[in-house]
């Protein structure tokens, strides 16, 4: 598993190269809340370590409308350079959780190539709460970081 080999936040801000006119979006969802929360102060902390002190935020009720929130704040933001998005879905005992999954994964890729900009999919998608857990500054690190520091290379080409 990939978890098992990388831990998420394991990063060398070295690389990044001049970031001074970057401006990133964070879109961060509610469902889940303990998670998203910990994603977000991981993105967000990462994101100010590293020279961001302009950061746009927009919850939005589900990852199911994190694509929404994506295309809203580079609508609303023109200088915005990439958004963020962060999520939790766990899956449940319906089929929810892969129609959630592929519309957030589809959506996000969609944004990205519509406004030709970086937009991450900072979204876990595990089997229980415990897994969640794990990835959002647990045992694996925390997805938030990950996003946070994947939104930064993005941009440094
Ligand atoms: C409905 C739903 C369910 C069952 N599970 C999750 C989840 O695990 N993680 C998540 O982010 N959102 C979930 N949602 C809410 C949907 O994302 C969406 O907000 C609703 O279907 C309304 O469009």
């Amino acid at each position: 598993m990939a978890t098992e080999l990388k831990n998420l936040s394991e990063y060398t801000s070295s690389g990044f190269g001049d970031l001074s006119q970057t401006r990133i979006g964070i879109v961060v969802s509610e469902w889940n809340e303990q998670i998203t929360n910990a994603l977000f102060q991981g993105a967000f902390e990462t994101l100010v370590k590293e020279g961001q002190d302009n950061i746009i935020v927009k919850t939005v009720p589900g990852s199911f409308e994190l694509t929404h929130g994506a295309q809203h704040l580079f609508e609303t933001h023109k200088k915005l350079s990439a958004v963020i998005c962060l999520g939790c879905v766990i899956q449940g005992e319906t089929r929810h959780f892969d129609f959630i999954c592929n519309a957030v994964a589809n959506g996000v890729t969609n944004v990205s190539i519509q406004y030709n900009k970086p937009v991450i999919f900072g979204v876990l998608t595990t089997n229980n709460l415990q897994q969640a857990i794990d990835r959002s500054g647990g045992k694996h690190g925390n997805k938030g970081v990950e996003a946070a520091v994947t939104a930064l290379k993005m941009l440094n080409e």
